[in-house]
């Protein structure tokens, strides 16, 4: 009987720990506050065009791009400095989104932009993800936060970008464009 109630009581004592320990595994894998990001993507005419999942990383900002409904090919996605999709031509999101002032593009010497990406591969079905991470980037924090006063757009454009041409990438005109929203 006192044998019985000693181990219950000991069982009690360590339920607490038991769940502090879990909880940093759990905070760790749906983000901290202002940790994470999303953006919906639309088209000229409004219509969805997929989303994007941005998140921050110890390495950078994480982003996934899951696109549906566009033409098949290579498009260039990036991120831009405006949080602003007015449509049909998406010039409201402005430039890349470029705090250290370099010129665009991973192939050119004076790059790259913060906001440059890799192109992103879109199928027969017009399905196509990208995933990549921003390397150095903040989400939010720091001396150039991404989630700035006027926050920040993802772009998705009608051709590839030539990872060089200075400041666009030849990257054609805007086919999709989603305002980031912190989570
Ligand atoms: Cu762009």
């Amino acid at each position: 009987m006192s044998r019985t109630h000693s181990l219950s009581k000991g069982l009690f004592t360590a339920l607490p720990i038991l769940l502090a320990g879990a909880v940093p595994a759990f905070a760790h894998g749906h983000g901290h506050a202002g940790q994470q990001a999303m953006a919906d993507l639309i088209d000229a005419q409004g219509q969805t065009k997929g989303k994007a999942t941005i998140r921050q990383g110890k390495d950078g900002i994480e982003v996934d791009v899951k696109a549906v409904g566009l033409p098949a090919g290579v498009h260039a996605v990036h991120v831009h400095t405006t949080g602003t999709c007015t449509g049909p031509d998406f010039t409201s999101a402005g430039g890349h989104w470029n705090p250290e002032k370099k010129q665009h593009g991973h192939d050119n010497p004076a790059g790259a932009h913060m906001g440059d990406m890799p192109n992103m591969t879109v199928g027969s079905d017009g399905t196509g993800e990208l995933r990549t991470v921003i390397k150095g980037g903040m989400l939010a924090g720091g001396a150039t936060p991404l989630l700035d006063a006027d926050g920040a757009a993802v772009v998705v454009h009608a051709a590839a970008d030539d990872y060089k041409s200075d400041p666009t990438g030849n990257a054609g005109g805007r086919l999709a464009c989603g305002v980031i929203k912190a989570e």
